[in-house]
C-alpha cells in the first residue's frame, strides 16, 4: 500500500535500504539527523529487506529515540531495489533521497543535493539530482568492475552520468513512481529518468569505506545481472514512445 500524501507529510523523505547491516544502522542513523535536523522536517526510512542478523532489532530499538525513523519491512527477501521501491510507496515527501545502509554515502552530501535541487534556473523538468562518487572508497577489483561496467553502460545507454552506482540519489517521488520496475532497476535510474522525458544533473559526492558488515555483492553477480539487464533497459528504451508535455486545452 501507497502511504497517502498529506498536508502535514514533510517534504523531505530519506529511504534507506538494509540487508544484514545491524552494525551500521545506528551511526547512520544519528548521521542522517545530524544533518538534516533543523533544515527542514524530514522522515528516514529504513527497509529491512529479511535481514537475518539484529537489523531489525536495532532499528525498532532507535525508533523510541528518533521520531523520525519509520521502519518498513518485507515478508520476503527481495533485493536492494525492491526496498527502495518500497521506501518510496510508504514514504510522505515529495522529495526523496536515497542512501545505501553501510555509511558509505556520507549524510553530510544530504543538503547539497538538495541545495542543488533548489538553485535558481533548475530547468522544469529536472526530477533527479544524482550523485557520483569522487573517490571511490572500495577495494580494487570492485573500483576496476565499475569503472568497466560504467562505462559499457554510459557508452550504450548514453545516460550523461559517470556513476549510477553510487547510492546517493535525490528525486520526486512521482517520477521515480512512473518508471519501470524491475530488480536492480536502482543502478538505471538516469536512463529510465531520460526515457520518461525528465532532466537529471549530478553533483559530487565523497564516499567512506565500509566500517562493519560485508558487501551483498560479487563482482561476477554483479556483472552477470548488469549486462542481462542492459539490454532490458536498452530494449525499454527502443519502444518507448512519449508524447511531450500533456496539455488540456
Ligand atoms: N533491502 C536490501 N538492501 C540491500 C540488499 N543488498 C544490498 N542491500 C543494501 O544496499 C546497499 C549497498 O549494498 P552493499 O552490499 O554495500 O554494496 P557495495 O557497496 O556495492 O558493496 C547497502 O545498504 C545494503 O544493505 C538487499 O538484498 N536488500
Ligand atoms: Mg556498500
Amino acid at each position: 500500500m501507497t502511504t497517502p500524501q498529506t498536508d502535514d507529510a514533510p517534504r523531505l523523505s530519506v529511504v534507506v535500504p538494509v540487508m544484514n547491516e545491524e552494525g551500521n544502522v545506528g551511526a547512520l542513523l544519528s548521521e542522517i539527523v545530524g544533518a538534516l535536523r533543523g533544515h527542514a522536517p524530514f522522515e528516514v526510512l529504513f527497509v529491512d529487506d529479511c535481514s537475518t542478523d539484529g537489523t531489525l532489532k536495532a532499528l525498532a530499538a532507535l525508533k523510541g529515540e528518533t521520531p523520525e525513523l519509520r521502519v518498513i519491512t518485507h515478508d520476503v527477501n527481495c533485493g536492494q531495489s525492491a526496498a527502495i521501491r518500497s521506501g518510496v510507496l510508504k514514504a510522505r515527501g515529495p522529495l526523496i533521497v536515497t542512501l545505501d545502509g553501510d555509511g558509505q554515502n556520507n549524510p553530510a552530501d544530504i543538503p547539497k543535493l538538495i541545495a542543488h535541487y533548489d538553485r535558481a534556473g533548475r530547468p522544469p523538468n529536472e526530477r533527479m539530482v544524482a550523485g557520483q562518487r569522487e573517490k571511490r572508497m572500495d577495494n580494487w577489483s570492485k573500483r576496476m568492475a565499475s569503472r568497466i561496467g560504467n562505462g559499457v553502460r554510459s557508452g550504450l545507454l548514453k545516460d550523461k552520468t559517470r556513476d549510477t552506482g553510487c547510492g546517493l540519489k535525490l528525486f520526486e517521488r512521482e517520477a521515480f513512481l512512473r518508471l519501470p520496475y524491475f530488480d536492480h532497476m536502482h543502478r538505471f535510474l538516469p536512463a529510465l529518468m531520460l526515457r520518461e522525458g525528465y532532466a537529471l544533473s549530478h553533483v559530487d559526492v565523497s564516499h567512506r569505506e565500509r566500517q562493519s558488515g560485508a558487501s551483498k555483492y560479487t563482482n561476477l553477480q554483479r556483472l552477470w545481472v548488469s549486462l542481462s539487464d542492459l539490454f532490458g533497459v536498452i530494449w525499454l528504451r527502443r519502444r518507448a514512445r512519449m508524447p511531450g508535455e500533456r496539455r488540456e486545452v
